[in-house]
Parts: structure tokens; sequence; C-alpha cells
């Protein structure tokens, strides 16, 4: 073949090629091209029809990765997430530490104009002034659940967990959180969920050790899955989420008869679920763009109606289903008398209960 006639088969054979490729390009490959946003969620924490709103409504994809615990989606962020990762939710307490870590990038305020519908008293929070950095999303508390055909004398106390003698024999769960857990023991022992400093932690962490060595410790789990154990009488008592208590139980009301919820009458956890962009988010203006939807009136109470949990979003409170306004959803005024947001923890009180938390781990 002539150098001529070789190359005008190439370019058949590139005419044929790129034809094919055309003819390919039906609707299936236009939404392959269009930008996809990368959400980094807690397992079951927003409705999907929300994120099917938004794809129409922009023009894009939306792909969803889940979690079920603060201590996992940080290890994962720090594991190369930060850069595949468009809006990832921590909650309050972990923001700092985000920070800290360089995790995190500062948020472009002006493509949030829906920030105005927040209740104030959820802006400028201490875990990050200025709103600097998160957006709140959803909030609630963590308290336990329990099978009242196995645990009879209804709790009130963590005891149930650290005192054996008030629980010998049923299956028990904890919360893989080490600060959460370090709160529930230090409000057992009189030092408040908030304590901090090495003495209160070591001795906290003792308790959780003697606690962890007893036969029927059924792990650290996450709160959803604690629920999904109750649920199948795996465990008889667990540390869980108030919302997702609330939810499972609306779902599936005949596995959830028997289980009840209580914040513990030493104190307990408050928080408030965010939304923060990661430091090389490869999509932060779309990231923002979804942000702003989601503080939107209409789209913030469908989030909670779906969720179960309560929004700090002022300007959704009018379409909000009336069972989100009580207990346990919305805690009553004696509930939030005892409930705390987990202290906001860095450099080597941070290493420490890290470090404190790995040997219970592994003892
Ligand atoms: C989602 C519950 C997440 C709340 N199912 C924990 N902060």
């Amino acid at each position: 073949m002539s150098k001529k006639r070789g190359s005008w088969c190439w370019a058949l054979l590139w005419a044929g090629l790129v034809g094919l490729s055309l003819v390919g390009a039906g609707p299936a490959a236009a939404a392959e091209s269009r930008p996809t946003l990368h959400l980094f969620n807690w397992a079951d924490y927003m409705d999907p029809a929300v994120i099917t709103a938004f794809e129409k409504q922009y023009h894009v994809k939306v792909v969803r990765n889940f979690y079920n615990s603060n201590p996992e989606m940080f290890a994962k962020l720090q594991a190369g997430g930060d850069r595949q990762y468009d809006v990832v939710f921590p909650s309050n307490y972990y923001v700092p530490r985000m920070i800290d870590a360089g995790l995190v990038q500062p948020l472009d305020h002006v493509r949030i104009p829906n920030l105005d519908n927040l209740k104030p008293k959820f802006r400028n929070p201490a875990y990050d002034p200025q709103d600097r950095y998160s957006v709140p999303y959803q909030w609630g508390d963590t308290g336990l659940a329990y099978d009242t055909r196995k645990i009879k004398n209804a709790p009130q106390s963590w005891a149930i967990l650290f005192d054996a003698t008030r629980n010998p024999n049923q299956p028990f769960a904890m919360r893989d959180d080490a600060q959460m857990m370090l709160g529930a023991a230090c409000a057992y022992q009189g030092a408040g969920y908030r304590c901090t400093g090495r003495k209160h932690w070591t001795k906290a962490a003792k308790l959780l050790l003697a606690t962890k060595q007893r036969d029927n410790f059924n792990g650290f789990a996450a709160g959803t899955p604690v629920l999904q154990q109750l649920a199948r009488g795996t465990v008889a008592v667990g540390v869980t989420w108030n919302g997702d208590f609330y939810h499972y139980r609306r779902k599936d009301p005949k596995a959830f008869e028997h289980i009840k919820f209580i914040v513990p009458e030493e104190g307990s956890e408050l928080w408030v679920d965010t939304m923060v962009i990661p430091k090389q988010a490869p999509h932060p203006k779309l990231a923002a763009q979804f942000i702003n939807f989601v503080l939107r009136a209409d789209i913030g109470a469908q989030i909670s109606n779906r969720n179960d949990y309560a929004t700090p979003n002022a300007a959704a409170q009018p379409e909000l289903k009336v069972s989100l306004s009580g207990p346990p959803v919305t805690p009553t005024d004696a509930e939030l008398q005892r409930l705390y947001f987990t202290p906001i923890i860095a450099g080597d009180d941070l290493a420490f209960v890290n470090q404190l938390w790995g040997q219970l781990l592994s003892r």
C-alpha cells in the first residue's frame, strides 16, 4: 500500500470510529458528561427525592457514599477522601479537628444566600465561629434504646451499661466514638458529660474497659446498626440517636414495638450535623450550590420530614410534620437541660484521648 493510500485508510477508519461514537452518544452518554457531585453522608440521612430534584434543576449527576460514624468519616477523608468528595456531613465537635487537619475549605457565603434561613441560635457556633467552614444540617441527641421485654425496670441512667449488677445477662452495645463514650462514662461517674482533662478521661477509660470486658458486651457499634441489632434481638440495650430511633420505629412499628429511647439522667450528647466542603473537593462551586439547595425552606422541611430529625432551618418550620416538634425528635425542656455539646479538644488532649481509645479497643 502506498503511503498516500495508507493515510486515507487511516482517515476513513478514524471517521468511522468517530461516527460510531456519535451514534452511541444518546442520552446515556450525555448523562455521563454531566458534572458529578460527590456526597459523603451518614447512612440513611437524605431523602433520595431531594437528590433527584437537585440533579434535575442543575443538570448534574449526584453520586453518594455513606458512613456510620464520625471516626469512620474522618479516617476516610484523611486517606484521600478530601480529594474525592464535594460535601461531607461531620458532627459539631469534628469540625474543628477537620479544620486543624487541613481537610476542609472556607465557604464562600455569597454562593449560599439561604444561610439566612437558619435559626439565629445555629449561626456563628463555638465549634465554627462566623460559620466559616460549616453549615448546620440536622440536629439531635444521643441516648439509650432498650428492649422493654428484656430490661424490665425502665432504666433512667447510664448504669444500665456501666453497672454490671443492673444488667447481668442481657447483651449490650456501646458506641464506636471515643469522646462520646468517655463523656457518657464521665457523666455516670459524676464528672458530667462535658468532662475534660487527663484525670477524668483516665478514670472514665477504666470504667469503659471494665464494661467492655464483661461477657455480655456486644461491641462498639454505630448508632444505626445498634437499632438493627435491637430489632433483631441481638442486643437488649445500646447507645443510639433520637431521630434514628423514631425513624426506625415509624418505618417498622412491629419490630420496634417493645423498644424505648431515653436520655440518661446524668446527661448526654446534643449534636448538630453539618455540611462542609473538603479542602480539595473536585467541584466546590457545585458543592456550595448543593448546600444552598438543602437550605431552601421546602427542601429543609422535606429532609426533616423524611429523616425524623429536627432542622436548624427556621424557614422550613411551617412545612414540618407535627410529630417532629415533640420528644423524642425535639427533646423536652427537661431533657435539653441535661444535653451538652461534646467538648472541642485539640493537640495533646486529642492525641491523649485517641491513645486511650486505641488502648481500650486493643484490650
Ligand atoms: C443518620 C443519623 C446520623 C446522626 N442515620 C448522627 N449524628
